[in-house]
């Protein structure tokens, strides 16, 4: 274990509570130049540790802090002067970006918290974003192209942002079409796509990318709503497994990687990760479709996914239909 860890361990076990540079030193056998330098690094590294005078130190957060040092750190060289907005609190950072886009921050962009005191999901639906165990990350990116490549960017992230996941943690998760990071039967992380467009062009000025993942599973576990939907990518914050600055840096990283392709080569890799192909499903009422085949009641079988990245059911009394848009629930037969 790295000296840092070893002091780490000892101010987690000491939670709230002072302990001096001597006692530290002491108790890990080092020096006190060695215990100073471990703590800078632990601060670097983004957690708050606490000096006073005369008491010593306090490891305040229990869980790791965002730094932006970090992050930066981490960030390969064509991209390690973006543009980034870290911040402890937001209502959500899409709306952080969509003000900062406003406000002239430029044409790329990521804003990142900690916490969402309004994180939101789809269709005006709550995103639950406590703080310390997950992270919420927004892109702000001007593609200049139409309305309907932009529906590929939600697909584009899912793939990016469980690559970055299978980077970091090792941890392999599924998408589940369009928007959802699955890991085993619960959801992990969810991504909304939001547009400042251009009518007259019918093109995205703006396209805001937000991304919310479940790192740990918060303190007395999830609210009853969702209790039986989410899950986290680990059960509990593990000072030795702290990730959080690591994951932000490769989502950013794997995001600008397959974005600057702009090609459709990451609908493979989609279609590999998709947790839906081959599988029953009930289709939740979707706008796209005829009428007579929206209000179908049955199962579907996803046959699919296409270039497009839309899905392709086949229901129960032998019609085939391409889904645009909307949701589906995968049912165990
Ligand atoms: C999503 O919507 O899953 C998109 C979530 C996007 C969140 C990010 S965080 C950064 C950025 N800023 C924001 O304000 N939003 C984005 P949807 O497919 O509509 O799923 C929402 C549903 O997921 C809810 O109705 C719940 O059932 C469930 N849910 C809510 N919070 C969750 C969580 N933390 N983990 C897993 N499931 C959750």
């Amino acid at each position: 274990m790295k000296t840092k860890e070893k002091v780490l361990n000892l101010l987690k076990s000491n939670s709230n509570s002072y302990v001096s540079g001597q006692e530290i030193a002491e108790s890990l056998f080092m020096t006190r130049a060695a215990v100073w330098k471990a703590i800078k690094a632990l601060r670097e590294d983004g957690h708050e540790i606490e000096a006073v005078n005369n008491k010593g130190y306090c490891l305040i957060s229990p869980t790791e802090a965002l730094s932006e040092l970090k992050i930066r750190e981490l960030l390969p060289i064509n991209i390690k002067d973006i543009n980034l907005y870290i911040h402890d609190e937001v209502t959500s950072t899409n709306d952080v970006a969509r003000n900062n886009y406003y406000e002239g921050a430029g044409e790329n962009f990521v804003v990142i918290s900690d916490c969402q005191t309004k994180g939101r999901g789809r269709h005006g639906r709550v995103f639950y974003s406590p703080k310390g165990t997950g992270l919420y990350i927004s892109f702000a990116t001007t593609p200049n192209t139409d309305l309907k490549e932009g529906s590929l960017l939600v697909a584009m992230t899912s793939v990016a942002v469980s690559r970055a996941i299978s980077d970091v943690t090792g941890i392999e998760t599924k998408i589940k079409w369009v928007n959802d990071i699955f890991l085993d039967d619960k959801k992990v992380a969810g991504i909304l796509t939001e547009a400042v467009t251009s009518y007259e062009a019918a093109t995205i000025e703006c396209a805001i990318i937000g991304i919310g993942i479940n790192l740990y599973e918060p303190q007395g576990g999830f609210p009853d709503e969702i209790k039986k939907k989410a899950g986290a990518l680990l059960e509990t914050y593990d000072l030795n497994k702290s990730f959080k600055n690591e994951l932000a840096a490769a989502v950013i990283k794997r995001f600008y990687e397959y974005y600057s392709k702009r090609d459709k080569e990451f609908i493979k890799e989609y279609r590999e990760r998709s947790n839906l192909l081959g599988n029953y499903v009930k289709i939740a009422p979707v706008g796209g479709l005829k009428e007579a085949d929206r209000d179908y009641k049955g199962y579907a079988i996803v046959k699919a996914i296409d270039d497009d990245c839309h899905l392709m059911v086949e229901y129960e009394d032998g019609r085939s239909v391409t889904l645009t848009s909307g949701e589906v629930s995968v049912v165990k037969y």
